[in-house]
């Protein structure tokens, strides 16, 4: 079972990534994905580009459910056997949790992509946001996709390319936008370095996260209105968002990544309307009552 872990920061284009790598390969392969928050939202993005995926509730999968990981990796290749395995971890996991579970169930051959939203990464790195969650990210990372490179200048682009390779010369980086590599990906290391010790959730970042359910048709607008204004102090610093909804031009996704709003429509119907926030100091009470105030509001 080839095997491969896909990291990155919230929003950095981890589902857009294997969304790509899977229909370009032949191989027959399930997704294992860890959405942080309630509402899972990746399953459905899969499930809406054909794509098998096993869903891992809300929690980390570095830590809390590592054990759950073990199981449904195990569940897996009892019951589909498939020929690839992708994990796609939470953007607030450290990879080398995922790491040590591979290794305590004997799968050695792997490989570690990481993906970095290059638009923030350099700001957020030098500022030591996010304490050891990038440097566990790149270090680990046997592949780097430097992502997004249409919302960065040449400069940026440099400078954040310069010091990836500082933190870690052996892997192999690309340049993408909307995480596509149009050459085949090399191939997996023989033996990796195991993971240090147990470092697992070492990098893990603090996050807190609301999830909505709405009812009835929601109206385009209404939602780009309500995005728009998450930004404002008063409802916390929230850094992401992702709702699946059943609107006025049909299914629609929408995506806000570090204050970049995006929507697109999907294949199928949303099965339920939902909207995830992930944040830190977030205001509860007063985000509910503003979606509230659009919709008829709940929270899950
Ligand atoms: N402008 C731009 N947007 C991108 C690019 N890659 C991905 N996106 C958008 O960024 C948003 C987040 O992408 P995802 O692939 O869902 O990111 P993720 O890392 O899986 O997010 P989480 O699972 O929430 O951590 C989506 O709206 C994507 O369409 C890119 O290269 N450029
Ligand atoms: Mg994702």
């Amino acid at each position: 079972m080839k095997t491969t872990i896909v990291c990155g920061l919230l929003g950095s284009g981890k589902t857009t990534f294997i969304r790509n790598m899977v229909s370009a390969s032949p191989l027959r392969t399930v997704v294992l994905v860890n959405d942080f928050g309630k509402a899972g939202i990746d399953g459905d993005l899969f499930a809406d580009a054909g794509i098998d995926s096993v869903e891992l509730p809300s929690g980390c999968v570095c830590c809390s459910l590592r054990s759950d990981l073990i199981t449904t990796i195990r569940k897996i290749r009892a019951e589909h056997a498939p020929e690839q395995l992708i994990i796609e971890p939470s953007g607030i996991a450290s990879p080398d949790g995922v790491i040590g579970a591979l290794e305590e169930l004997g799968i050695r051959q792997y490989s570690v992509i990481g993906v970095v939203d290059v638009s923030e990464f350099l700001e957020l790195y030098e500022a030591e946001m996010y304490g050891d969650f990038f440097r566990e990210q790149i270090t680990s990372s046997d592949i780097i996709l430097i992502n997004k490179a249409d919302r960065a200048d040449e400069d940026l682009l440099k400078r954040t390319t310069a010091l990836i390779e500082s933190l870690n010369p052996r892997a192999v980086i690309y340049r993408t936008v909307k995480a596509v590599i149009s050459e085949p990906l090399p191939e997996v290391p023989e033996a990796r370095q195991a993971a240090s010790g147990s470092t697992a959730h070492r990098g893990r970042l603090r996050f807190d996260t609301i999830s909505l359910s709405l009812a009835g048709d929601i109206s385009h607008a209404s939602m780009e209105a309500f995005l728009g204004d998450l930004g404002s102090e008063r409802f916390g610093r929230v850094v992401r968002v992702k709702a699946l909804l059943q609107t006025d031009r049909g299914p629609a996704r929408f995506d806000l990544a570090y204050g970049n709003i995006s929507s697109s429509l999907m294949n199928n119907p949303v099965r339920e309307n939902r909207v995830v926030i992930i944040g830190e100091y977030l205001e509860t009470g007063l985000i509910n009552a503003e979606a509230s105030r659009h919709w008829q509001a709940a929270l899950i």
